[in-house]
């Protein structure tokens, strides 16, 4: 593996969690409206996953924990945080917020927040792919807590059927609000549920590690991009935070939380940059991240706030 792509993915990871660490300040000094849930732990999976596709014909889609994939599809900062703030210059001119990031440029279609919903709609993302002869793949994300609810099967089901270039993957972080998986989930095996429609199905034990997560969803996009074989792929990953800034997250234990936290995906990637001798790369991208973050804390701060006469704006219907 090249230096520059073992870069890529320690910089993208690096900046997603002081992005969000920012992201959790400004929230509790109540700069932030609405609902704010942290990706942090979970960062080698959008990063490793999405680093496997070429966003020029490619396409992303998520729930609503949606800050670490817009980012690594190459999101700015600077637009994200101004997007938390609800500023005019944010990534969804700040009428989003947390949970509705967007950035077609870079070819991230949201940010959804209610659980399942997207799933339809990333198939139809797919569907014109493959309609077009785009030789597009479509990548959508979703929690555990949404293998359960009807959008789940229905998308499914349409993209076994018409064989789409999709790859499902389910982040396995073990909770849904503070619902553990084994009281919702009769399996521990949560990719047996493509079995159904049928279509391929893989599962990577260890997400913390960005590699195999690259491996696998590398392996489920050529298939898509080749032979239009949809995947549903779980990864077992670990959110550190409360499912949002407003859960004290009674129930877990701060032994599992920390336990999780000593298996972190950044802190193990920065070691590998250390034994291959790249400790000052690490150091220096550190150091760049951080300044990034601050030029990006400025630029959203000093933003302004979208005119009222503005409100409708972007609506579907004009009044
Ligand atoms: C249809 C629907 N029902 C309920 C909710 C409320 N809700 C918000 S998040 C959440 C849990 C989702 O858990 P999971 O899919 O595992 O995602 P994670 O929070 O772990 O990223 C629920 C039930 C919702 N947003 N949409």
């Amino acid at each position: 593996m090249d230096n520059e792509l073992l870069f890529d993915l320690f910089r993208k990871m690096n900046r997603i969690r002081r992005f969000e660490e920012e992201a959790a300040r400004l929230y509790t000094e109540r700069k932030i409206g609405g609902f704010l849930h942290l990706y942090i732990g979970q960062e080698s999976v959008a990063v490793g996953a999405i680093s496997v596709l070429d966003l020029k014909k490619d396409y992303v889609m998520s729930a609503y924990r949606c800050h670490g994939h817009y980012i690594a599809c190459g999101g700015r900062t600077d637009l994200g945080l101004a997007e938390l703030l609800g500023k005019e210059t944010g990534c969804a001119k700040g009428r989003g917020g947390s949970m509705h990031f967007f950035d077609v440029k870079n070819h991230y279609f949201g940010g959804w927040g209610i659980i399942g919903a997207h799933m339809p709609v990333a198939a139809g993302l797919a569907f014109a792919q493959k309609y077009r002869d785009s030789d597009g793949v479509t990548l959508c994300f979703l929690g555990d807590g949404a293998i359960n609810i009807g959008p789940f099967h229905e998308a499914m089901s349409l993209a076994a059927l018409w064989e789409l270039p999709i790859v499902f993957i389910i982040e396995n972080n073990y909770f849904a609000m503070g619902t553990p998986l084994e009281k919702t989930a009769p399996t521990e095996d949560l990719s047996i549920r493509a079995l159904g429609y049928p279509m391929a199905r893989d599962t990577v034990e260890d997400g913390n590690d960005v590699f195999s997560v690259r491996e696998t969803i590398h392996s489920a996009v050529k298939r898509a991009r080749e032979s239009k074989m949809p995947t549903l792929v779980e990864v077992k990953t670990y959110r550190y935070r409360g499912h949002s800034m407003a859960d004290p997250g009674t129930y877990r234990t701060k032994e599992e939380v920390e336990a999780a936290k000593a298996k972190d995906c950044i802190e193990r990637l920065g070691k590998k940059l250390e034994t291959l001798g790249l400790s000052e790369d690490r150091k220096k991208i550190v150091d760049e991240v951080e300044r990034e973050i601050e030029t990006a804390l400025q630029f959203a701060e000093s933003s302004n706030f979208p005119a009222p006469e503005t409100a409708l704006d972007f609506c579907l219907i004009e009044p």
